[in-house]
């Protein structure tokens, strides 16, 4: 079996403020759409920029950016809205809530965009045959899952490093899926244009065209000792052209979603097996907040059947937390609320979302005020069964009902 391999997926939403006004407005579809007046944090910036256009208005030249009277004299039918910012915001919470139900680490870096890390992820999908055509079906859920559930068109990319997936989304939109295999990641990038790269802008460009330098496999060729002359900057987007991460790619990101899921040895209808699959999974995920600092305000439960129908339910806690206990005691509701108590179930999976760092001094006021000495008492318990767990591995300590799973 395979260990320790990276997997990523990129997932960025098509033509997104105008997707979000053509689902408000059906009347829309099909027409060319100018989003104008909003930016991605959806504020309003000067009047008359494009902030995107549908798919429709890009079929005459229409882009982001664009001043837009000469968007308008590209395409003078073209119909120009904007302004739904809450709905818009709305929807990208949907969209990483989805993503947070099938990806165990989801890092969204943008209104509309997310790195979903699928890395070591063997054991997480044991059930499917193989790992990229896993990863290749799971891809193809979260994206049908984005319809159903919100109307809208996701683009995937699926590559073992980030910034091949980051190309790969943007690579067959809209409601497209680009797979790079591992190893072929330079000889991808190598025919595309440098602006296919994120970090390369306008003046980047020009700057390297001067230079002679037009596609990203002329920038990979270009010697290391000439890279470096034209500084750090540069460095990373060579290593990028060479098909290799950096940490210009990782700097950016931020957790938003702690998840685990698990398929049973052999699908089962035992309760018991189920709630202990159910508290093991509560674990893994608190342990690792606590250890990263986080905390949730939001649980979610999935659970697949023993014909594939995978349902999913999420609710709020009172407080943000970082307890087993308090997001076992939601989950468990949740499972029960999804789950008729008799068709066996193939898998079970569990995420905290919405995650906070505890460090923002208002959040932790509220939850002294509100679980007192207790909380903190069970916060102190939880650390002690982390430290145990690490110093003398996970079997030192363990609640009860997981025996269930052990045998
Ligand atoms: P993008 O993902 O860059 O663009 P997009 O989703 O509209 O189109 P694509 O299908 O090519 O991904 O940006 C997401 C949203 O952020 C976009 O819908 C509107 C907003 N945005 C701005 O407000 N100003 C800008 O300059 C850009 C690039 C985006
Ligand atoms: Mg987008």
């Amino acid at each position: 079996m395979t260990t320790s391999r990276a997997s990523w997926m990129h997932l960025d939403m098509d033509c997104f403020f105008a997707a979000v006004e053509i689902k408000l407005n059906p009347a829309l579809l099909g027409k060319p759409v100018l989003v104008g007046g909003v930016n991605p944090q959806g504020r309003n910036v000067s009047r008359g920029v494009v902030a995107t256009a549908s798919y429709e208005a890009r079929a005459f030249g229409c882009k982001s950016g664009m001043p837009l009277y000469q968007a308008l004299r590209l395409c003078p039918d073209a119909i120009v809205i904007g302004g739904h910012f809450k709905e818009y915001i709305d929807c990208s919470d949907q969209v990483m809530q989805i993503c947070a139900r099938w990806a165990p680490r989801v890092e969204q870096i943008g209104i509309d965009e997310a790195f979903l890390n699928f890395s070591n992820t063997e054991v997480l999908y044991p059930d499917l045959p193989d790992r990229q055509l896993g990863l290749k079906i799971v891809a193809a859920k979260i994206r049908d899952d984005i319809k159903k559930e919100i109307g809208l068109t996701a683009s995937i990319g699926l590559a073992s490093t980030k910034v091949a997936a980051k190309v790969g989304s943007d690579f067959n939109k809209p409601d497209g899926f680009k797979y790079i295999k591992e190893g072929t990641e330079k000889a991808f990038l190598s025919p595309l244009p440098l602006r296919d790269l994120p970090g390369i802008g306008h003046k980047m460009e020009n700057y390297f065209h001067r230079l002679g330098v037009k596609t990203l496999g002329e920038l990979a060729a270009v010697p290391i000792e000439k890279i470096e002359a034209w500084g750090k900057f540069a460095i990373n987007l060579w290593e990028a052209a060479n098909g290799a991460d950096n940490i210009w790619f990782t700097a950016r990101t931020q957790v938003k979603s702690i998840s685990r899921s698990e398929t049973f040895y052999k699908d089962t209808p035992d309760e018991n097996a189920i709630l202990a699959m159910l508290r093991k999974l509560t674990e893994k995920v608190g342990t690792e907040a606590r250890e990263q600092g986080y905390n949730g305000r939001c649980v979610y439960v999935s659970i697949r059947d023993k014909d594939f129908r995978t349902v999913s339910r999420q609710r709020g806690l009172t407080v943000p937390t970082n307890l087993t206990k308090e997001i076992y005691d939601l989950a468990e509701i949740l499972l029960h609320e999804l789950w008729d108590g008799q068709i066996p179930l193939r898998l079970v999976g569990f995420g905290l979302t919405q995650l906070t760092m505890p460090d923002n001094k208002q959040g932790e006021t509220t939850q002294l005020s509100l679980f007192g000495k207790e909380h903190d008492k069970r916060l102190e318990l939880e650390k002690r069964i982390d430290q145990l767990r690490l110093k003398y591995g996970n079997h030192s300590v363990i609640p009860l009902s997981l025996l269930y799973l052990e045998s």
